[in-house]
Parts: structure tokens; sequence; C-alpha cells
């Protein structure tokens, strides 16, 4: 399962967001303006910064649009 944390207006989310709808994935999207969103993914990241995408299936959790966007495209095309 792949679990995209995200914001409302967060450009670097559309961006991975646009790519999973190119290759056809779908996400749990987990929104941070809720307040108990952002403490759990800053608990499991360990800061405050989306996108953040967590591949249960592979145990592989990062940071960073671009790293994502390439991590799709690498393991989901
Ligand atoms: N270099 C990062 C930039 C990510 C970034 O700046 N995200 C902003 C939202 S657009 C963020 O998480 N800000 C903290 C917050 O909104 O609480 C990326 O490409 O993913």
């Amino acid at each position: 399962m792949l679990t995209l944390y995200v914001k409302t207006g967060c450009p670097f989310c559309h961006k991975v967001l646009d790519a999973g709808e190119e290759l056809g994935i779908t996400f749990d999207e987990k929104n941070i303006t809720d307040d108990t969103i952002a403490a759990e993914l800053v608990a499991r990241g360990g800061k405050r910064q989306v996108p953040y995408l967590v591949d249960t299936d592979r145990t592989v959790e990062m940071y960073e649009s671009d790293d994502i966007v390439a991590y799709l495209q690498a393991h989901y095309s």
C-alpha cells in the first residue's frame, strides 16, 4: 500500500500526485491540515514536511518530491 502525506495547496505534493496519476497509482492520502495527521507524520518521519511517501510493500519511507517521483517511476511503471 502507498500512503502519501500531503497538505492542501502544496505544489510539491501535486507534483507527486500528478506523477502517480500518470502511473495509475492510487494513494492513501493523509492531509496534515489535520493536526493528528501532522503529529503522526512527525512521529513517523522526524519532521513536518510534505510530501512524504510510505510504501508498506517495500518498507520504504521518504521525503522529497523529486526522490518520490523517481522512486515511483522506478518501481511502479
Ligand atoms: N524539497 C521539498 C520541499 C517540500 C516543502 O517545502 N513542503 C512544504 C509544503 S509545500 C512543507 O512541508 N511545509 C511544512 C508545512 O506546511 O507545515 C520537496 O520537494 O518535497
